[in-house]
């Protein structure tokens, strides 16, 4: 799974889908997931820079260059763009990776991140003390829940608790 999308609006049908009405939530895995992983993730980058305040991606596991490295993105820019311009490419991608938000909270009640808020993370300022750029090393047991975690347990893709609505993406 690519992506995960969140309309947070209500529209008419007029204007189903038209980013000017509705904000878009991206969940993260922009990268490593098929052949087009450059394709994918500058055309994100492109939709956010076009319209800062309706596009939001938020990281996931596979925004890590030790990561990406292992699981496509990296073999991908070299073959598409040769050795030098790739992994400059690659490199740079990766650093914007380490400046991504990490969760996004909703109107104050729906939490949304990657991974799951796992045993270390109690407040949303658990969350947000996490001072970018930051990369793997330095997030620490709360970053690696925040991409990582996955619930054992749960039937579905929300969990209630404490007055907030928990959605990870729920992929790997
Ligand atoms: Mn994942």
């Amino acid at each position: 799974m690519l992506i995960s999308v969140g309309m947070l609006c209500a529209y008419s049908p007029s204007t189903a889908g038209d980013i000017s009405y509705i904000d878009y939530l991206f969940l993260g895995d922009y990268v490593d997931r098929g052949a087009h992983s450059l394709e994918t993730i500058l055309l994100l980058l492109a939709l956010k820079v076009e319209h800062p305040n309706s596009v939001h991606l938020i990281r996931g596991n596979h925004e890590a260059e030790d990561i990406n490295a292992l699981f496509g993105f990296r073999s991908e820019c070299i073959e598409r763009l040769g050795e030098a311009e790739g992994l400059e490419t690659w490199q740079m991608l990766n650093n914007v990776f380490n400046w991504l938000p990490l969760a996004a909270l909703i109107e104050d009640k729906i939490l949304c991140m990657h991974g799951g808020i796992g045993r270390d993370i109690h407040t949303i300022e658990d969350i947000a003390r996490l001072q970018r750029p930051l990369t793997m090393e330095k997030g620490g047991q709360t970053l690696m829940d925040l991409l990582w975690y996955v619930l054992q347990t749960l039937h579905c893709s929300c969990s209630y608790e404490n007055g907030l609505f928990i959605a990870p993406a729920f992929i790997s």
